[in-house]
Parts: structure tokens; C-alpha cells; sequence
């Protein structure tokens, strides 16, 4: 049986995933965003605003936003493009893959409208399957150009995490790597710590990262594992308490528990000849570390996984 579409009260048609050992997941039409991930225990491991706008063509600040064809704020289109501010359809047909068939997947799609193709002149078919499994949420996103013509873009899935207190995380995977600094006017570093720990405002694109990478929450006891497929880049972003207060859509006191680590195509757009597809896969999973005070090899969270 495909998953049912529910209209709650916010007043978006959204789809619920649930599997055997009682997670769940929740995926909004509109956006094509994940806006709820939660374990078999019911805790919820992804970041919503408490001022979230859950209203077209606002975006949604929390969970997965789907950015394409763009990041960033360049030329006509939108901030991160507007692929996360349109209203998604079910995808009865995401051939080569085969349906989603279950409760526990789905396969959405967008394709531009007249005003889209104003603004971005290439025909595309985006597809997104959303999966959830015992412990892990994957999500495969397609686009097809559907143009005569060739066209590139970026792409990226921004993931919010949920975390008991930023300023305790450890990012691991992207220690040693080139990095643009949002901060900097995206002038180029290298990490030079053995991992990224937070104690102020960071927006960076750290540059062709490992395919694993691992955030820490050692209050929780809790370490997410991303791991990622066809998005070369990764973004790192918290505003901080005083951007934070400047976001109209984020509580002041929000930046705390969150923090994006984006899996992401950037620094070297994807270019598709007419009828190519491109695809990604990101899958996130959650495994207990029990950290205390330096006890924990940071290699084996990070490589302890198959
Ligand atoms: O992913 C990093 C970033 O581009 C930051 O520069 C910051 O703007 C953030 O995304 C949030 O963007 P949004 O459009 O969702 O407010």
C-alpha cells in the first residue's frame, strides 16, 4: 500500500513514513522537504524553528529543505533556488527506480511551470525518494534535464539537525579540507583543527569531503552519521545568537540546539546534456557513542561503519 497523503492543521498536504521498529518520518509536498525524523524511542533528531512559516512561498526553516537549481543568492532566483518554495506532486512513475510501495517510502516530483521557466529557462524533472529505515532515513534525489538544451546547477540537501547543545558538537570527516568562508567573502582556508567545534557563528563550504561524516552530541550521547553520494561538498551553518535574533523565522534562542551540515553540490556545478539524469543519495543514521571526556576514538565512530 503507498503512503497516505494527510492534511493537518498547518494546512499542507504532508506524507508519514513509519517502518517495523516504530521511527517515523514526515514529508511535506510542499518543498519536497523532510520536516520530521524521529527514532523508535519518538525523539525527534531533526531541527524545526519555533517560528517556523508554515505557509506558501515561505520557506520552511527546519528539517531537510531540497535547494535547487542554485545556493545562495545569485541573479533572479531566489535564495537556494525554488525548488524548496513549490508544491511538489507524488511520482507515480520514478522509473528506473521502481515505485515505492510501502509505508515507509515515497517518490516525489517537480517539474517547472511557465513562471519557472521564466526565471530558469530549462525543462527538468527533479525527483526525490524519501526512505525510511530501522534506524536511517535516505533520500535520493534525480534531476533529469528534459531540455533541448545543456544546462548545470547546484544542488543540496540542507539538513537541520537537532542537537542538545551546539556548543558541546564535534563534526568529524572534514578536518584537513579546503573550505570557503561565508563569513570571509568565500575566501578559501584549510581546516586545521582535528574537528569542528562551535563557539560562534560559522557558515563554511568545506570542499570534495570524504563521503562519511560524523556529528558528535556528546550530551545525547548520540552521534548522526552522514554519509553522502554525488554532492562533493559539505556546508557547515549556525547563525549564532545575533543572527539568530536577525531571522525573523528562527526563535533567538533556536540557534542553540541546531546545526546544518548540508550534503552538497557547489563549488563544481553539475552539468546534464538533454535526457541525462544525475543522481544523489544521502543517507543519515544515528548509533549511540558513549563519550566521555576523550574517551571516545573518534575513528571508530567515523569508521566503525560499513
Ligand atoms: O547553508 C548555508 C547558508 O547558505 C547560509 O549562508 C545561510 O544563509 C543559510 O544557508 C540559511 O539559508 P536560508 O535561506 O535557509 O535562510
Amino acid at each position: 500500500m503507498p503512503p497516505n497523503i494527510v492534511h493537518d492543521a498547518k494546512g499542507l498536504p504532508r506524507i508519514i513514513l513509519t517502518e517495523p521498529t516504530g521511527s517515523s518520518a514526515e514529508v511535506l509536498l510542499y518543498g519536497g522537504q523532510v520536516v520530521s525524523w524521529k527514532n523508535e524511542r519518538r525523539e525527534e533528531l531533526l531541527f524545526m524553528s519555533s517560528k517556523a512559516t508554515w505557509k506558501q512561498p515561505k520557506t520552511i526553516r527546519g528539517g531537510i529543505p531540497v535547494c535547487f537549481p542554485q545556493l545562495g543568492n545569485f541573479g533572479s532566483l531566489e535564495q537556494h533556488g525554488f525548488a524548496r518554495n513549490r508544491m511538489w506532486s507524488l511520482d507515480s512513475c520514478p522509473s528506473p527506480l521502481p515505485p515505492a510501495n510501502s509505508q515507509s517510502s515515497v517518490d516525489l516530483i517537480l517539474k517547472p511551470t511557465e513562471e519557472d521557466l521564466k526565471i530558469w529557462p530549462h525543462s527538468f524533472e527533479l525527483r526525490l525518494r524519501v526512505s525510511l529505515g530501522a534506524g536511517k532515513l535516505t533520500l535520493i534525489p534525480r534531476v533529469r534535464n528534459t531540455d533541448k538544451k545543456t544546462f548545470s546547477f547546484m544542488f543540496s540537501l540542507h539538513n537541520h539537525f537537532s542537537l542538545s547543545d551546539v556548543s558541546e558538537v564535534r563534526v568529524e570527516g572534514l578536518e584537513t579540507l579546503d573550505y570557503l568562508d561565508n563569513l570571509m567573502q568565500r575566501e578559501r582556508y584549510t581546516e586545521q583543527a582535528d574537528a569542528i567545534t562551535l563557539d560562534g557563528e560559522i557558515d563554511r563550504l568545506y570542499l570534495s569531503t570524504p563521503s562519511k561524516i560524523a556529528i558528535i552530541d556528546h550530551e545525547k550521547k548520540r552521534t548522526f552519521v552522514l554519509r553522502k553520494e554525488g554532492m562533493p561538498d559539505a556546508v557547515v551553518w549556525n547563525p549564532w545568537d545575533k543572527k539568530a535574533k536577525a531571522l525573523p523565522d528562527l526563535g533567538d534562542e533556536d540557534y542553540k540546539t541546531m546545526l546544518c551540515v548540508d550534503s552538497a553540490a557547489l563549488e563544481t556545478p553539475i552539468v546534464l546534456k538533454p535526457f541525462e539524469e544525475w543522481k544523489g543519495r544521502q543517507e543519515l543514521s544515528t548509533v549511540s557513542s558513549s563519550y566521555c571526556s576523550g574517551q571516545l576514538d573518534p575513528r571508530k565512530v567515523l569508521y566503525g561503519f560499513s
